[in-house]
């Protein structure tokens, strides 16, 4: 078999008259032996917050495939668990090398000659190895890293772009390049400013074209920072950590009218739409809200009712192009979630609600609950979970969107991710900062490499 393999080479080599038949042959040889898993190899790295996270550089006789982990701020109970040293003297404890070691060590010894193309099956196989319901034994950080540079690894022998590797996985044949939700206004837990909801997004539904889309949203967001100075002085310009302006507002009004006075000026006003995620649980306390929980002068004086809050949603969809509303209610808040929903106001996206658990998001379809999907890979914790899940919000008619995490990396997978899974819909942060254009700029590839057949979610960007 193999004296085969070698003749065919050298048969190939002289045929095509090459200068170096020695390098032809070589890799004339790695194309034809089916690769297999050869190393795995995890470092610790620091994500956009200075915060360590897993790096994973995993070997198949192709080459080396690299991946990383994201990290958020919003944690929850129902959630991947990432691991983390937990000793104060490192990075205030907050190292990963208990991962790292996981991965060098056991993933690895387990993942050492499988097929990179059977994802479902090198998933499957750290699934097994950790045994616990939420990765908490290897860590899903060090999972979901190993899982991705796997689908990588997948993609190279096939010698096909990720996003189509992705969309076999998911046995999907259309690729659509999603609408973008860039972040213009950071608040909540990601900036210092007195702002409670977390982000104001810009969707740009009416681009014919992603490239079209991000020039829209990258003109707005420069909008926006001569709107702010003007108003804020250049101070009001600093960002939060997805790279949104953070200037000193406090209510939902003030930030959606900067927005709305930035795309009047860039006169794309019909093509751009607004969406929030107010993230709500952050400052429910008990069954009310308090939207003035980061001004230490009002806070608890002013809070508001679940029904309060509903009426401040129906005017502000009524007011301003608002199209998309995240965690609206806090995540235990089943019931007015559910009635807002009802109203058909606008998509109801659930983040914290759902934390991409498919049992809470099959709880949350059966209920109608919500109607759109906040999906964060490192909340689930493996690639093929990840293709399950959307798999569950499209079967339930949902709106899904990927999303990135306010900890990131370089990694772009979840631009090729969105694409292969056609979600329609991804949410990577503002348009600046590197690792929020590492996503946006492989959006732009992927658009190009696509050529005659890429197609722009545009107004369809709820795919449902
Ligand atoms: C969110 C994400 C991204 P975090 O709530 O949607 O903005 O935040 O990564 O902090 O959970
Ligand atoms: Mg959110």
């Amino acid at each position: 078999m193999l004296s085969r393999k070698i003749e065919d080479a050298v048969n190939a080599a002289v045929r095509a008259k090459t200068p170096d038949p020695v390098l032809f042959i070589s890799n004339h040889m790695r194309k034809a032996v089916p690769s297999v898993i050869t190393k795995v190899k995890a470092r610790q790295i620091l994500d956009s917050r200075g915060i360590p996270t897993v790096e994973v550089d995993l070997y198949t006789n192709k080459g080396m495939f690299r991946a990383s982990a994201p990290s958020g701020a919003s944690s929850g109970m129902y959630e991947a668990l990432e691991l983390r040293d937990g000793d104060k003297g490192m990075y205030l404890g907050n190292s990963v090398q208990r991962a790292v070691k996981n991965v060098n060590e056991k993933i690895s010894e387990a993942l050492i000659g499988m097929d990179p193309i059977l994802q479902s099956q090198i998933d499957q196989a750290m699934i097994d190895l950790d045994k616990t319901e939420k990765k908490g034994e290897l860590g899903a950080n060090a999972i979901l890293a190993v899982s991705i540079a796997a689908c990588k690894a997948g993609a190279a022998e096939k010698e096909v772009p990720l996003y189509k590797h992705i969309a076999d996985l998911s046995g999907r044949t259309s690729m659509i390049l999603p609408v973008p939700a860039f972040c213009l206004i950071s608040g909540g837990k990601h900036a210092g400013n007195t702002l409670a909801i977390q982000d104001i997004n810009i969707l740009p539904v009416g681009a014919r074209r992603f490239e079209e889309a991000l020039q829209m949203g990258s003109e707005t967001y420069h909008h926006l920072k001569a709107v702010i100075t003007e108003k804020y002085g250049a101070h009001g310009c600093n960002v939060g950590e997805d790279g949104g302006f953070a200037p000193n507002i406090s209510g939902f009004r003030e930030g959606l009218d900067l927005v709305k006075e930035a795309i009047s000026r860039t006169g794309y006003s019909e093509k751009i739409k607004i969406g929030i995620d107010v993230s709500a649980t952050d400052f429910c306390i008990g069954t009310k809200y308090d939207l003035d929980y980061k001004s230490p002068n009002k806070s608890g004086q002013n809070f508001k009712s679940g029904e309060d809050m509903i009426e401040l949603y129906k005017e502000l969809c009524a007011d301003y192009p608002v199209v998309s509303i995240e965690d609206p209610f806090d995540k235990e808040d089943w019931e007015r979630v559910k009635y807002f929903s009802g109203l058909g106001v606008c998509q109801v996206v659930g983040d914290d609600l759902l934390m991409s658990n498919p049992k809470r998001i099959e709880k949350a379809i059966q209920e109608s609950a919500c109607n759109a999907l906040l999906l964060k890979v490192n909340q689930i914790g493996t690639v093929t979970e990840a293709i399950e899940v959307v798999k569950l919000a499209k079967d339930g008619h949902w709106g899904v969107v990927v999303s990135h995490r306010c900890g990131e990396t370089e990694d772009s997978f979840i631009a090729d991710l969105s694409v292969g899974l056609s979600t329609g819909q991804i949410k990577a942060g503002a348009p600046c900062r590197g690792e929020r254009l590492a996503k946006y700029n492989q959006l732009l590839r992927i658009e190009e490499e696509l050529g005659d057949q890429a197609a722009y979610a545009g107004d369809d960007w709820r795919m449902s």
